[in-house]
Order: C-alpha cells, then sequence, then structure tokens
C-alpha cells in the first residue's frame, strides 16, 4: 500500500468517527464508543473528545522535539556534546506547563466522576447481582426478580445476536433516574454497558451504587467486566430501555407492583436494608441496633 493511500485511507478514518456510533451493540470495525444514551456517557465523550485535544498536540510537539533533537544533535555533526546542566527558566517552564495541564484535566474529570457517583433523585431501583455465571435482577419497588442467562448458539432466534442475548432482558423506563445497586454472591463481577457510561464492580458483601438515564427506547448491551472465573465471557447484559406506560405494562404482565399501588413493599426513591443482598441484609439489621438504618431520605 502506497504512503499516499495509507494517509488517504486515516484521514477518511478520522472523518468518519463522527458517524461511526454503534446503537448499543459493539460493531466491526467500531472506532468510536458505542452510542451514547445516557448523561453520564455524553458527559464521558466530552472528556474523552477534550483529553483528545489536549493530547494530541502533545504527542506531536515531543516526536517532533525527538525527530529534531536526534537528527540535529547526532554525533557526526556535533562530535563535542554540550556539557550545560542547568538552565533555571526552562526547569520552571516544563514544570509549570505539565501542572496546568493536569489540573485543566483534573477538575473536569472529578466533577464527572461525582456525576457518576449517584443519582441526585432517584425515582425507581434495580438491584444487580453477579452469580457464577449470570446475573440476577431485582426491583424492589414492583416486587420483581429473575435470573438472566446468556442464550447458546443453539437458542438463538432470528436477529438476535450472540454472546450477547439473553433468555430475559432488563427491562428500564426512558426519562427516569433508575438507581443501580450492584452485589455479588460469590466473586467479584463487573456490571458493564457502554452505551450506559457504567462499568460498576458487583463487590460480594458490598452495596455499590450508580444510576442511568436512559435517553432513548432501544436494547443496550453490555457484559461482565471483571475476570470472574470460567464462564466470565458468557455473563451477557441486555438492557430493553421502553417508554414509561410500557414499562408498566411490562411490571403488570410479570406480576409486579406499582409503586404506591396496595401490594408496593417499599416507596421509590428510599434505600432499605430489604434491597441488599440476603447477607448484607442480615448485617444492616443486626447494626440498626445500635446505628441508624442505611436510609438515604432523598
Ligand atoms: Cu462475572
Amino acid at each position: 500500500m502506497s504512503i499516499l493511500r495509507t494517509i488517504k485511507i486515516f484521514l477518511f478514518s478520522i472523518m468518519m468517527i463522527p458517524f461511526a456510533y454503534a446503537d448499543g451493540i459493539p460493531k466491526d470495525w467500531q472506532m468510536w464508543y458505542q452510542e451514547a444514551a445516557s448523561p453520564v456517557m455524553e458527559r464521558v465523550n466530552e472528556m474523552h473528545i477534550m483529553l483528545m485535544w489536549i493530547i494530541t498536540p502533545i504527542l506531536i510537539f515531543v516526536t517532533v522535539m525527538l525527530a529534531i533533537t536526534l537528527f540535529r544533535f547526532r554525533e557526526k555533526k556535533n562530535p563535542t556534546p554540550s556539557t550545560r546542566t542547568h538552565n533555571v527558566p526552562l526547569e520552571i517552564l516544563w514544570t509549570l506547563v505539565p501542572v496546568v495541564i493536569v489540573a485543566s484535566i483534573a477538575f473536569p474529570s472529578v466533577k464527572l466522576i461525582y456525576f457518576m457517583d449517584k443519582a441526585e433523585k432517584a425515582d425507581m431501583t434495580l438491584k444487580v447481582i453477579g452469580h457464577q455465571w449470570y446475573w440476577e435482577y431485582e426491583y424492589p419497588d414492583h416486587n420483581i426478580s429473575f435470573d438472566s442467562f446468556m442464550l447458546n448458539k443453539d437458542q438463538l432466534k432470528e436477529g438476535q445476536i450472540r454472546n450477547l442475548d439473553v433468555d430475559k432482558q432488563v427491562v428500564l423506563p426512558v426519562d427516569t433516574n433508575v438507581r443501580i445497586l450492584g452485589t455479588s454472591v460469590d466473586v467479584l463481577h463487573s456490571w458493564a454497558v457502554p452505551s450506559f457510561g457504567i462499568k460498576q464492580d458487583t463487590i460480594p458483601g458490598r452495596l455499590r451504587e450508580t444510576w442511568v438515564r436512559i435517553t432513548k427506547p432501544g436494547i443496550y448491551y453490555g457484559q461482565c467486566s471483571e475476570l470472574c472465573g470460567k464462564d466470565h465471557g458468557y455473563m451477557s447484559i441486555a438492557v430493553r430501555a421502553v417508554p414509561k406506560e410500557e414499562f408498566e405494562a411490562w411490571v403488570k404482565g410479570e406480576g409486579g407492583s406499582l409503586p404506591g399501588s396496595e401490594t408496593a413493599v417499599e416507596p421509590a426513591g428510599v434505600v432499605t436494608p430489604a434491597l441488599v443482598a440476603p447477607i448484607e441484609a442480615k448485617k444492616s439489621v443486626g447494626k440498626a441496633d445500635k446505628e441508624p438504618a442505611m436510609t438515604s431520605t432523598l
């Protein structure tokens, strides 16, 4: 391949980056993240672009400097090397400039970490429990729980995706702040859905929190992202985001209850020990005598 052709392909690939977004699934030759479907992922994208603008000039600058140094100060052309060891203004400059660069990255980065941390005001809760090797889901506000297994090759129906589709999808309403609580009953797992900007470790005996507000209906795929044993690669995640009315119909179809109705056990937006895995629940109840219950009043 000629150099000109390589350059042409490279430039074309860069131009195509904005169009290379996938929709909730990875695609062949994908060059960017999957399409953002939550405010968190939109901000992750923005952060990524900002970082590219910072690191690309640095990369070019260092490469050019290195090339100039290699060429101009080669032994043949420069037989007597300089013995200079200090240059105060230069040393101040090459200390201050990186400090400014790192600080300009650190502030937006920390801001984003806090934004990802938890929902300001959660409308409902989804609990994710990692097992070797499948996911269990609970909707404490709706009295629903089920296991979700990846489909084997011979179970796939027309249009389903190998190694990503599952026997029972997580269904969530769009435009709703969903608190996601993650835990595990055996080893470390990680509930990761790229379009949501979520990669949350699920840890036995602990409860981790994150959140999502899905911006558009669709099916979003993910996988376990923590090496958790022999079937680690087969713990797929499929989230179907639907309009609110459709979600309510799904809840009824699953035999669940809507918050506010008579059978609802917990009001939405409150974390109680009952949401914690059985072992965690026992701990929380034990602690409740001495400390206030683990309740966040939003
Ligand atoms: Cu896992």
